[in-house]
This record gives structure tokens, C-alpha cells and sequence, in this order.
């Protein structure tokens, strides 16, 4: 054999006993991709990279898990559906987008369902959330954790809202979302889905005149710069979910699985913790540009949880049931 075959050959066996990703080799076995909506130092998206960095240091590194930020796969419906079908192989997004696949979901985001945010947790945490996330394997996906988003409020460009009555006829943009649309329209205002990247343009050309959402988002996407009024209303709490395709897990072996489902798990006290603290930041920030921040008074309040009333009368059997379910847990 020459000399330069036999140097051939060895390397040819060399490369074919040592494993791509073994301890010699730092190169990842697996690259997976992670999307979501939110900017780089958005609380939620370091929450994902938590979770990505606990993947990688708990697979030895075989697993990597890239995480694209601000939309980068794309608005959240369609990284919804991309999950689906494997095309991405986790997200996370807001359970508001994600009923129109796993319908169920919206006993967990009716108007002031929950007593306060510890009610919300107890909820997501025990049993009922437990039970949410497995059921969303029947349509493709594998429920993998909750992240916090805090309370949503309106917002608008036009004037102060005070009462339900200084909604009407507001065009107010929604998630993709049938729940989003209803709660709109029980308030006398006109829903307008959207995607969230459209919405800071449909504000400022006046397409929309009002929008809904947390201190995060709304100081986050600059929102507040076109929509100046905001109400303090919590009309709902909807919770993030961190979601992953079930056709790439089940390539992957059940210890991987395992190693995935944990990381998530272990990630939401980072995550909360950001969020909690950002929410505060978020506040302070919009305030001092000079947003008119408006305080319901308890009658208002009570109006407010009066027109939603229907919504909740109109419920399906089922749903109507687990929204009981969640009412009832103490
Ligand atoms: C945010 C949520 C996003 C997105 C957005 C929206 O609070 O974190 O995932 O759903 O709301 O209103 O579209």
C-alpha cells in the first residue's frame, strides 16, 4: 500500500469510530431551531435561550438549539404551523394564536378567569396545566412548559378610556385569535386581526386605532410611541407556552426527550424572575415618556367584567366545564 492510502485509511476508520459530537469533536450532533416573536433581550426570549443552554450543557453538547428572535422564522401563526409540520423545531408563543389548533386552550385565556396571578400559577402548575400540555399531542405538538406575560390591558391613539362606553366603535387590533375577536366585540369596540409586527405601522397610518397587551410588550415594540392612551383594565392574563414539534421528538431517543421536557421545566423561574422584573421597567419607561396611564375606578371595573359575562355563557359544554374546573381550584 502506498504511503498516502495507508494515511487514508486510518483516517477513514479514525472518523468512522469517533462519534460526531463526542468530547473530541465540540461540533453538535443535532442543530434544532427555536422561534420567537420577541426581541433578543425580551424576558421571554431569555428565557428560551435558558432553556437552550440547559439542553446543550445536559446533552454534553450534542444537542444545540438555535434560538431566532424577532420573527426571524417568521409571525407567530405561521411558526405555529411550521412546528406542526416539523419545519421548526420548537416555539414559543402566546396561548392566544395556538387555540385555533388545540381549541381547548381557551378555558385558560377568558376574561378575568383567574383570581390574580398566583391563582393563574396554581392552575398552569398543578394538574389542569399538566393536562394542557399533553393534550396538545393529538395536533402535532409536544407542550414542553408556561412562561409568564403578565396582565393584558387596551391601548389606543384617540383618547382616554374610562368606561366601557369610551370603547365604542374603536378599531382595535386582536391576535389571531376567535376568543380575541369576541372579548373585542363584548365591549362594543371593532376587532382587527393582525399580526404583531404589523401593528406598530397599522397604529401610526391609523389602519387601527387601538391595540392590547402587557407593559412589556407595549414599551417593547415602541407601541406606546402611536398609542399613548393606556387603560388599566387586566381584561386577561394569557399565558406563554413553550411548545415543540412532535414529529422532530419522536427522531429523537426517550432520554433526549427527557433531558428536553426537564430543561423547559427548569427554565420558567428564569423566565418569571426577568419578567417580573422587566414588567416594573416596562412601567417606569412608558410613564416617563409621558403616556397617559389611566386607573379604572371599581365601578368601571365592574362594567368591564359585566360585558364580558356573555362570553362565558356562550361557551361550549366542554369548555364551559374546565373553565369551572379552573374557577374552582383554590
Ligand atoms: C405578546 C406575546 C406575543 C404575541 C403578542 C401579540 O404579549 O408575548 O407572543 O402573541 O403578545 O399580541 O401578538
Amino acid at each position: 500500500m502506498k504511503k498516502w492510502m495507508y494515511v487514508f485509511a486510518v483516517l477513514a476508520v479514525v472518523t468512522m469510530v469517533l462519534p460526531l459530537g463526542s468530547p473530541a469533536s465540540a461540533a453538535p450532533q443535532t442543530i434544532l431551531r427555536l422561534g420567537e416573536t420577541h426581541v433578543a433581550d425580551y424576558p421571554t426570549t431569555k428565557g428560551d435561550m435558558e432553556f437552550a443552554r440547559l439542553v446543550e450543557e445536559r446533552t454534553g453538547g450534542r444537542i444545540k438549539i438555535e434560538v431566532f428572535h424577532s420573527k426571524q422564522l417568521g409571525e407567530e401563526k405561521a411558526v405555529i404551523e411550521g412546528v406542526q409540520f416539523g419545519a421548526i423545531d420548537f416555539t414559543r408563543v402566546s396561548i392566544s394564536p395556538l387555540a385555533a389548533f388545540a381549541p381547548m386552550f381557551d378555558a385558560l385565556q377568558m376574561p378575568y378567569l383567574y383570581r390574580g396571578e398566583e391563582h393563574m400559577w396554581k392552575v398552569l402548575n398543578g394538574e389542569i396545566g399538566e393536562s394542557f400540555l399533553k393534550s396538545l399531542e393529538p395536533a402535532n405538538f409536544v407542550g414542553l412548559c408556561w412562561y409568564d406575560s403578565g396582565a393584558r390591558n387596551f391601548y389606543n391613539s384617540k383618547k382616554e378610556i374610562k368606561t366601557v362606553a369610551d370603547l365604542k366603535g374603536l378599531k382595535i387590533r386582536v391576535q389571531e385569535s376567535k376568543l380575541m375577536m369576541g372579548l373585542v366585540s363584548s365591549l362594543g369596540a371593532v376587532p382587527t386581526p393582525m399580526p404583531f409586527g404589523e401593528v406598530y405601522s397599522a397604529l401610526q397610518t391609523g389602519v387601527i386605532e387601538g391595540a392590547e397587551n402587557n407593559w412589556p410588550s407595549y414599551f417593547s415594540t415602541s407601541h406606546y410611541e402611536v398609542a399613548k392612551f393606556f387603560t388599566l383594565d387586566g381584561h386577561t392574563r394569557v399565558p406563554e407556552i413553550l411548545i415543540a414539534s412532535k414529529i422532530v421528538m419522536d427522531k429523537l431517543s426517550k432520554e433526549d426527550q427527557e433531558i428536553i421536557k426537564k430543561a423547559a421545566k427548569d427554565s420558567m423561574p428564569y423566565q418569571i424572575k426577568l419578567w417580573k422584573e422587566f414588567e416594573k421597567v416596562a412601567e417606569e419607561k412608558v410613564r416617563a415618556k409621558g403616556c397617559v396611564i389611566t386607573a379604572l375606578t371599581p365601578e368601571a371595573q365592574a362594567d368591564f367584567q359585566k360585558a364580558m359575562q356573555p362570553m362565558y355563557d356562550q361557551l361550549k359544554p366542554e369548555l364551559k366545564e374546565m373553565v369551572k374546573k379552573i374557577q374552582d381550584v383554590k
